[in-house]
């Protein structure tokens, strides 16, 4: 018999991403590099709907009717490569290959160019929800040509997540733009999670509060407009207990943060395309600190502030101020986030609709949040899209609000001493937009002087030069 689609790759996110296509009544082709795993996949999981087992990369192809959708689900990378070069020769045109993995975007853009000469479709599409949501349904966001989505959506579409009807998945636009869009969703996702421990941590430190407090603090926030996926899992990691020791669990775990790429590569890219995203790259940078230990250990004894305890009244107050804090800075960041897709978009020429990744990331993936309906609604308000969140008129009342608290809460972490590099650096980002003027007049006027780099005045047009080490007469350049 025929299966309509095929996962090849059964590690856990292609065993669960098989299994949810089976569960959905699809008949799926299953196949490994290491056959024990379809075998035990198949032993395990088949009862739960129609499975075709394929031992060798011919006997997969065969059993997959025509034109093929073949899901890739390898560690990304070098592994990614191989199996597309073991796949393709045995591929007639007009098949699909779906890469859901990890990928850099770069690469799916070097791999669909290639494969379309040979007539293929490659689909770089980004799948989110860790292990859990590829069973129960992910956010999915497949690239690649509009044909190959004619093709694909509907099964991909009956999969995803569905929030208020809709599935969590929609044609995100040619090549690389799937990957894309899932690195910038990582990136965002970076950034989320810093400023709740900024959050914590100011609870913590400043108001005093122990975790199983802070926990209420959050689930409380998560019946407001903060309610989302990362708000109620951090609840329930700061109310968990140690069971050796009986201490907070928060307090048994070593500081350090670790990574796996994508908050990186979406710093990178940002670089590269010159679009400020502050909060992802303090969020990326603040983990990178965190392990360094050589370095923290050194700088352990350097002076601080004293910390005066708060008054309740105090702390409740601080809290509230927090909750501001939070929810300005998310803003800030999310806004990045969005600059930095239509960025991307003009650069590669995509032309990505932005309200799409804020419908498909209600549900199914680690950012999904209430909040993705206000930016939808962003993006759907009016002919033209904003060219900042923040100048949406929903976004500019809520941080007209929340800047009170705000401000007091990073004038109160730097005057006692609490890090919070998410709450600074996205309120410097506001406040540098915000501006009138900025010190950039000053930076022109110096990089004129030491290496002649010319300035445009803003009185008249032109690129001009001051001969500074000369009689100071300006020059038209
Ligand atoms: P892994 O990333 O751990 O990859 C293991 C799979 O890759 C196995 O099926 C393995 O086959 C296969 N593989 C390797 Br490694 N080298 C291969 C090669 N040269 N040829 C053929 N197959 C090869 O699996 P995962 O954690 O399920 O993730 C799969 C993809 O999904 C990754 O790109 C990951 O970044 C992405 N992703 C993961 C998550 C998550 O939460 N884990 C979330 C979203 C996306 P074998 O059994 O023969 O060794």
């Amino acid at each position: 018999r025929q299966a309509q689609i095929g996962v090849t790759g059964l590690a856990v996110m292609g065993r669960n991403l098989a299994r949810n296509f089976a569960r959905h009544g699809h008949t799926v082709a299953v196949h490994n590099r290491t056959a024990a795993r379809t075998r035990d996949l198949v032993a395990t999981y088949g009862h739960e709907g129609d499975f075709v087992p394929a031992e060798t990369a011919e006997e997969f192809v065969a059993s997959l009717e025509r034109p093929r959708r073949l899901v890739v689900m390898v560690k990304a990378g070098a592994p990614t490569d191989a199996v597309i070069d073991e796949f393709a020769p045995l591929l007639e045109p007009g098949d699909m290959i779906v890469d859901g993995g990890n990928a850099h975007y770069l690469d799916t853009r070097r791999r669909e160019a290639a494969l379309r000469e040979r007539g293929l479709h490659f689909v770089g599409c980004g799948i989110s929800g860790g292990e859990e949501g590829a069973l129960n349904g992910p956010s999915i966001m497949p690239g690649g040509s509009a044909e190959s989505y004619q093709a694909l959506g509907p099964l991909l579409e009956s999969i995803a997540a569905q929030v208020d009807g809709e599935p969590c998945c929609a044609h995100i636009g040619p090549d690389g733009a799937g990957h894309f869009v899932k690195m910038v969703h990582n990136g965002i996702e970076y950034a989320d999670m810093q400023l709740i421990a900024e959050s914590y941590d100011l609870l913590r430190k400043v108001a005093g509060y122990e975790p199983a407090h802070i926990a209420e603090i959050f689930r409380k926030w998560n019946t407001g407009r903060l309610d989302s996926y990362l708000i109620e899992i951090t609840a329930e990691v700061l109310a968990h207990t140690d069971a050796d020791t009986d201490r907070p669990f928060v307090d048994i775990v070593a500081d350090r943060a670790e990574q796996k790429g994508t908050g990186r590569w979406t710093v990178q890219t940002a670089l590269d395309l010159g679009v400020p995203v502050s909060g992802i790259s303090e969020a990326v940078f603040a983990r990178a600190l965190s392990g360094h230990t050589e370095l923290r250990e050194a700088a352990r004894s350097l002076p601080g502030p004293i910390r005066p305890e708060l008054h309740p009244d105090d702390a409740a107050r601080f809290a509230d101020s927090v909750e501001q804090a939070l929810y300005a800075s998310k803003i800030v960041a999310y806004a990045q986030g969005w600059h930095l897709m239509r960025a991307g978009s003009a650069e590669y020429g995509w032309d990505l609709d932005l309200g799409t990744m804020a419908t498909i990331w209600r549900g199914g993936c680690i950012i999904r949040a209430r909040f993705l309906n206000r930016i939808r609604e962003a993006y759907r308000r009016g002919d033209e899209a904003p060219v900042t969140l923040l100048s949406d008129e929903t976004f500019t009342e809520a941080l007209r609000d929340a800047q009170v608290g705000w401000r007091h809460v990073v004038s109160q972490a730097t005057a006692l001493g609490v890090p919070a590099p998410g709450f600074s650096a996205a309120l410097a980002y506001y406040d540098a937009l915000r501006a009138g003027r900025l010190p950039a007049a000053l930076v022109q006027g110096q990089r004129d002087y030491f290496g002649a780099h010319t300035y445009e005045r803003v009185d008249r047009d032109g690129s001009f030069h001051t001969l500074w080490g000369e009689d100071r007469t300006e020059h038209e350049a």
